[in-house]
């Protein structure tokens, strides 16, 4: 098996000057290399491993070495997965033993708001922090925005701490513990990150507060439409730990081996299914939504709409586990516009976006029923995005049923 990976990955290596040879071509090698829905400015490759083992596979770590090697462009990539890796693992631990450790409840026993008007769970404020001192020492970050960051943060490391050459290469965006209303209850939650490409130019030196315009102006650099993100994933805390993620070209599925304490490539090149019997929607807001929104699904449940299949319901409401059960058995996740949010609940920079790019490179759609969710430019980081997304043959027919209706 060693010889067959050395032999396929010199081939990718390669690329485009030696074709794959016939006889390396097994059922998984012949998945696409490129990306289908959405490609990026420039067509990245991925590498391709023939065989998955449960236990000694390919390692994230070894799949990102392998991602920079053929893709140069994004050499730095690595050291910032490998942070955000080590802050999944963190947080995986953190929230399985949580009952334990009296880490439940809310921040200082209630009160603790974020910007949002949000009251912070005591693990909110502790996931953001471990990502922020595993992304710092990564020496790869320019700025953070983050769903616990009333702004942007500046990140840059002190000279002592940086353990790389410092770039700053890239911004990265998160949600570090989605769906933490949840937590409590030992129901999945997740976390979710975009990265983008930084100004190298744009360095930050103080508070957020006293910021001169010229430094405001380089924060709001991660006010980016998702069709510039560098890389996107999600790390899903539930009966197994899951780190899922893209570089532009398909989507790959990590498993945490705890005996080894690696994520291991379990689900190479997810394609989501075209087609699907599930909606996951908070139903209550149902009376409340657009009338295509509203109609299409009443029309799913009793198998009268294009498929003809009757659906069926399956709502955690913790976005990255619906929306991780949606990737792998089909269906549509939506937090769609209300007449009460026009915008919906989830945020765009750093749920939306990140979730979108995944989506599509799975091969499925995202949508706010009107517009390509990856298209939208935020005007503000914690700005709220209808959203419809999941199997292509689906959500179009949700898409269809607005534009009937003029909208
Ligand atoms: P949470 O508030 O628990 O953090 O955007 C956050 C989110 O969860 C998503 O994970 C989830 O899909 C959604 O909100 C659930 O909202 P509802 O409780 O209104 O259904």
């Amino acid at each position: 098996m060693k010889l067959l990976i050395s032999a396929l990955l010199l081939s990718v290596c390669q690329g485009f000057l030696a074709p794959v040879p016939s006889t390396f071509l097994s059922r998984k090698t012949t998945s696409p290399l490129f990306a289908t829905a959405s490609p990026p400015a420039t067509a990245r490759k991925t590498p391709v491993f023939d065989e998955v083992c449960e236990t000694t596979g390919v390692t994230l770590t070894r799949f990102m070495i392998e991602v920079a090697m053929l893709n140069p462009e994004l050499s730095e990539l690595p050291s910032l997965f490998s942070g955000i890796e080590t802050a999944c693992k963190a947080i995986s631990n953190m929230v399985k033993r949580s009952q334990l450790t009296g880490l439940t409840g809310y921040a200082e026993g209630g009160g603790s708001i974020n910007v949002q008007g949000e009251e912070q769970k005591t693990l909110d404020i502790m996931t953001n922090d471990v990502l922020k001192r595993a992304l710092r020492f990564t020496g790869k970050l320019g700025v953070l925005a983050s769903e616990e960051e009333d702004t942007p943060v500046d990140v840059e490391p002190s000279s002592k701490e940086v353990m790389f050459d410092e770039t700053s290469k890239y911004v990265a965006v998160f949600d570090p513990l989605d769906g933490s209303s949840n937590v409590d209850a030992g129901i999945p939650t997740g976390t979710i990150f975009g990265i983008f490409d930084h100004d190298e130019e744009c360095v930050v030196e103080g508070e957020p507060e006293g910021l001169s315009e010229a430094e405001m102006v380089c924060l709001t650099n991660t006010l980016k439409p998702g069709t510039d993100l560098v890389a996107s994933g999600y790390c899903l805390y539930s009966s197994s730990c899951f780190f899922v993620m893209t570089v532009g070209c398909g989507v790959y599925g990590f498993t945490l081996d705890e005996s080894i304490g690696e994520f291991v490539l379990t689900h190479p090149n997810i394609k989501i299914p075209e087609t699907s019997k599930i909606y996951s929607f908070n139903e209550a807001n149902l009376p409340q939504w657009d009338a295509p929104m509203r109609e299409t699904v009443e029309k799913w449940r009793v198998g009268e709409g294009k498929s003809g299949n009757r659906f069926s319901s399956r709502y955690i409401g913790s976005m990255v586990g619906d929306v991780h059960r949606t990737l792998l058995y089909g269906g549509v996740f939506g937090y769609p516009s209300d007449t009460k949010n026009k915008n919906g609940k989830l945020r765009l920079l750093y749920e939306g976006a990140p979730m979108s790019y995944l989506m599509e490179q799975a091969g499925g759609l995202s949508s706010t029923g009107t517009k390509r969710v990856m298209e939208i430019t935020p005007d503000e980081v914690h700005q709220r995005v209808p959203i419809v997304m999941g199997s292509k043959g689906d959500v179009q027919e949700v898409l269809d049923a607005y534009k009937a209706a003029g909208m």
